[in-house]
């Protein structure tokens, strides 16, 4: 995809000096040409550092992001435990718990299956101007899809949940009242069987058409279009099926968010409800990348992340002036990251401050940061993220 983007950029520069430029699809996002330059962004943290080899956390720089897909090595990485070495000439996907015959999948099984191609952007649900919203990023995923092997294995009839176990595992506090237990535990999620059963749910063992990197779940990760982060399974050694909801620390403690709903919103308004709710489907989000100037131009990239849900705008406001709408790159699917430019005209010497936001086609608006003051819980923070650049 990038080196197709590069393509229809050479192809832009010819055409536009042809004068045919009106011929090419408005807001295909190229890489930095020769006569272009980023304009700098005052916001940053200093001790933002991404794409760090040794941290245990990998974040994208997104004022790199230059295309559709996140080459592997910068794709941002997360993980609880520390990152496992799973052997891919002996591994195993085991299916276990109500299934109708027990069964394990090598590698070479799943390649011989049906394999799918889904381009799916996603992001951590921690992610948050603090990270600078590099907790995210956009691949193209390949492998099986999950409803064709649980078909292959049969679903008992008493299944309604199926839990994702990764490889990794290690000592984790598990929290009963007021005790604590020291345990081994497994990262695990899960979701219901219905879901499970869409067609969008991938068995995935390539990322942008290379092997899984060990970073990203090697030999084998689960995939869920739309979904945050932590619902995409890395290491996947084991599928249960079981008839009980599952309720290990990344599913029913860790991931979780606490917002109050109805009344004031004050602590003590009865008329204020306290709800708990599962990490599940992204909530939509808008991000301003990058700012480059081009031949005197300036034009703002940026990503949305969200459900799937078509989307109905995303517009860009400079400095709390009117809304201007963005244009939505050619190249976007429904599960990739949503790439948008907007042409910022009359862009004058000094500071500004530039935020993005977008509404979907049912008509789910982005919040601000305001809006979200009833979250109690850091994750799933989808707030307007207004950014500061500088103007040479
Ligand atoms: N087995 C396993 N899978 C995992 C995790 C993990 O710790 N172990 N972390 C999850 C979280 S919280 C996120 S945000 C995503 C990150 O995926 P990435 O590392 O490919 O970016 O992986 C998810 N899958
Ligand atoms: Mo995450």
């Amino acid at each position: 995809m990038i080196e197709e983007l590069t393509r229809r950029e050479t192809l832009r520069r010819g055409l536009a000096a042809a004068g045919l430029l009106a011929l090419i699809p408005e807001g295909a996002i190229p890489a930095l040409a020769d006569d272009e330059t980023d304009v700098p962004f005052t916001d940053i943290p200093k001790s933002f550092n991404p794409n760090n080899p040794n941290a245990p956390t990998r974040m994208l720089d997104i004022r790199k992001i230059d295309g559709m897909l996140t080459p592997k090595d910068q794709f941002f990485a997360i993980n609880h435990f520390s990152r496992p070495d799973v052997d891919g000439a002996s591994y195993k996907l085991k299916f276990t718990g109500m299934v109708n015959k027990a069964a394990g999948f090598s590698l070479a099984d799943l390649k011989a299956m049906k394999s799918n191609d889904v381009v799916v952007g996603f992001e951590c649900s921690g992610n948050s101007p603090r990270s600078v919203q590099g907790l995210s990023s956009c691949g193209k995923f390949t492998g099986v899809r999950l409803s064709a092997l649980l078909k292959q294995v049969g679903v008992g009839t008493a299944a309604r949940e199926v839990v994702f176990f990764g490889a990794d595992r290690g000592p984790q506090d598990v929290v009963f009242r007021q005790q604590t237990f020291k345990l081994e535990q497994q990262f695990g999620r899960s979701c219901t069987l219905e879901n499970a059963l869409k067609p969008e749910p991938l068995v995935a063992y390539a990322l942008n058409g290379d092997p899984l990197t060990k970073e990203q779940g090697f030999p084998v990760r689960l995939i869920m279009p739309g979904w945050y982060g932590v619902a995409n399974v890395k290491w996947l050694s084991e599928i249960h099926l079981q008839e009980d909801r599952y309720l290990g620390n990344f599913q029913a403690r860790w991931y979780r968010t606490l917002r109050g709903v109805g009344g004031t919103g004050e602590e003590k308004d009865p008329a204020t409800q306290w709800v708990e709710s599962e990490i599940t489907h992204m909530q939509l989000k808008a991000v301003i990348a990058r700012v480059r100037k081009s031949a005197g131009a300036y034009q703002v990239l940026g990503f949305v992340l969200n459900d799937g849900t078509p989307l109905k705008s995303v517009e860009v406001q400079v400095d709390g002036g009117a809304w201007q709408k963005a244009t939505l790159d050619s190249s976007n699917s429904q599960y990739s990251w949503k790439l948008f430019t907007y042409r910022w005209e009359g862009a004058t010497p000094g500071e500004h401050t530039i935020v993005a936001r977008a509404t979907d086609a049912k008509g789910t608006a982005q919040p601000t940061s305001a809006d979200l003051s009833r979250k109690k819980t850091f994750l799933e923070d989808n707030g307007q993220f207004p950014r500061k650049v500088m103007i040479g």
